[in-house]
């Protein structure tokens, strides 16, 4: 391995969900200079901040986990700010990255960039051969700029930056507000209130067919840190479990894990989103990399995390 532990990296979103985990995961591996700024010291949608950051700093590695994010309501509702926020903060850390000599860079991308009737599972290969889901749209438009940006500096100036797209991902330290969450905090947040408080139903959104995979965030931190140090691909990289079930056997499944009793009802006013997302990993697999966490140990262990109060309610 070509880094050691005292390689300057910057881990852009630390507090996030993924970011928190890349950082756990990097003190894991013995990495001791790691560095890391709140969205307060540092604006990433403002580029002569980021280029001053870049020249005082010197990262040697990027890791590009800082974006806006949200599920499927927070993804309808706030189009504008999801494409806005996430070109401006791809654009601007790319190119610093460029600027100042950094070779490689990991950015985090997403399974909504593929087509919404994609064949499944999903290769990389199908990306842009088909229209986009409407609720993810902005958001699945910046993240595929963000790993075309990546692809076109790798090509004119010879870098190893890497992009990789996650499946659905859960863990501690997720958000748990009910209007902006993803769907596994929400059914967490949920479920709980409604045992705490003897409520007999819980409702949820859409009709409960689609199907999502789900990946413990530490697993894909693990995915990550490996392919970023202990390859040197550049390959457009899907990360998952390569299964995937329905929103009612999740929702089951949470139900389980809080030890709710009640019935589970479906608001079909909600939208779905996209019928099915299940990525093919055959190529992450071929690489050497494997996702270790079952769903239900997983969420065995967001929700005791949960109720230690990790929870950003
Ligand atoms: O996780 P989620 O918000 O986003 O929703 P997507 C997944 C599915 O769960 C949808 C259903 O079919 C929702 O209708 N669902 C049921 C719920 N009850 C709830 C609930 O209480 N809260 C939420 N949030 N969902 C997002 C994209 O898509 O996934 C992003 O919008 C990104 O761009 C992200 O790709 C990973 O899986 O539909």
């Amino acid at each position: 391995m070509k880094y050691h532990a005292h390689t300057r990296i910057f881990v852009a979103g630390h507090r996030g969900l993924v970011g928190s985990a890349i950082c756990r995961a990097l003190e894991k591996r013995g990495f001791d200079n790691l560095i890391v700024r709140t969205s307060s010291e540092l604006d990433l949608t403002d580029g002569a901040r980021v280029e001053a950051f870049f020249r005082t700093e010197k990262p040697e590695l990027v890791i590009l986990a800082a974006a806006k994010v949200g599920g499927i309501q927070a993804n309808s509702l706030y189009p504008a700010d999801f494409i806005l926020n996430n070109i401006a903060i791809e654009s601007n850390v790319i190119q610093a990255a460029l600027r100042h000599g950094c070779d490689r860079l990991l950015f985090l991308g997403s399974s909504c960039i593929y087509p919404r009737m994609c064949p499944q599972p999903i290769r990389e290969e199908y990306l842009l051969t088909a229209p986009l889901e409407s609720t993810n749209e902005a958001y699945a438009l910046a993240k595929i700029a963000g790993l075309k940006m990546c692809e076109a500096i790798n090509r004119q100036h010879a870098k190893h930056y890497l992009a990789v797209m996650p499946t659905n991902l859960y863990g501690p330290g997720d958000n748990y507000d009910l209007e902006t969450s993803h769907v596994i905090p929400a059914l967490i947040r949920k479920f709980h209130e409604a045992k705490t408080n003897r409520v007999p139903q819980v409702v949820l959104w859409g009709t409960g067919n689609p199907r999502r995979e789900f990946l413990y965030v530490d697993d894909m931190a693990d995915a990550c840190l490996y392919l970023m140090l202990d390859t040197d691909t550049c390959a457009l990289t899907n990360i998952g479990t390569g299964i995937d079930l329905t929103i009612r056997e999740t929702a089951e499944l949470v139900a389980q894990t809080v030890g709710y009793e009640g019935e589970i009802v479906f608001d079909h006013t909600h939208p779905d989103g996209t019928p099915q997302k299940l990525l093919d990993v055959s190529r992450l697999s071929s690489l050497g990399w494997k996702a270790r966490t079952s769903l239900r140990h997983g969420l065995e262990m967001t929700y005791a995390a949960f109720l230690k109060g990790e929870a950003r309610m």
